[in-house]
């Protein structure tokens, strides 16, 4: 039992044998439910700067290590470090800084980093490149119609609805229903497909641009 949960058993107790003590009582459990409210865990998101995920829709391990990830300026490199694999069915996020996730997200272990480029907030080109230096897959992001608005420097993230559809296509995203997006994990507004569409590699599943420093 916590001091205030003990506190209110008590006061009630009080309030048992001596009934002249009930509005006193009422008062002070009025200010127990503040202090149980305040002490409980709040959801921190002071800004866990730009980052991007993967994922794994084949039912193929894949070796993502030494692939690059770039935004739309070919000097903008990030290699994924070697020996990374991506598993079926998961999910690996690429982040701008490793610290300032870990402290929003600190439950949430598969993510990498850092790359030293920001997501512009006007939207650009982010891209997945292999080992080879070929195109696994591509997103041109925009802050404007088709493309979900309320990203644009606000809590959501753009997720990918479903992993199938064409993530090229702005109407195929959407913002996320948590502010802070679903980082390493299915996303919020994930949709099942009818379409039994197949996806043959990894995808750019989600991506958060919030940050104001771009
Ligand atoms: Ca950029
Ligand atoms: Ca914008
Ligand atoms: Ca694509
Ligand atoms: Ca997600």
């Amino acid at each position: 039992m916590n001091n205030s949960l003990f506190l209110k058993y008590y006061l009630l107790e009080i309030a048992h044998f001596n009934p002249k003590y009930i509005l006193m009582v009422g008062i002070l459990l009025m200010s127990c439910e503040d202090s149980i409210f305040n002490n409980s865990d709040e959801i921190k998101y002071v800004n866990p700067a730009d980052w991007v995920e993967l994922y794994n829709p084949t039912n193929e391990s894949i070796t993502i290590g030494l692939w690059v990830f770039k935004d739309g300026n070919d000097d903008h490199i990030f290699i994924i470090p070697e020996n990374q694999i991506l598993e079926p069915d998961q999910y690996l996020v690429l982040c701008k800084d490793s610290l300032a996730f870990n402290d929003n997200f600190p439950n949430i272990s598969n993510f990498i980093g850092e790359f030293d480029f920001g997501l512009n907030g006007g939207g650009e080109l982010v891209r997945l490149f292999d080992a080879e230096g070929g195109t696994v897959d591509e997103v041109d992001y925009d802050d404007s119609s088709p493309w979900p608005l309320e990203p644009d420097g606000n809590g959501p993230t753009l997720e990918l609805i479903h992993p199938s559809l064409d993530n090229g296509l702005g109407e195929n995203w959407a913002a996320s229903d948590i502010n802070g997006g679903t980082p390493g994990m299915v996303n919020s507004v994930y949709t099942a497909d009818s379409s039994n569409s197949l996806v043959s590699g990894i995808v750019i599943n989600e991506i958060n641009y919030n940050s104001p420093d771009e």
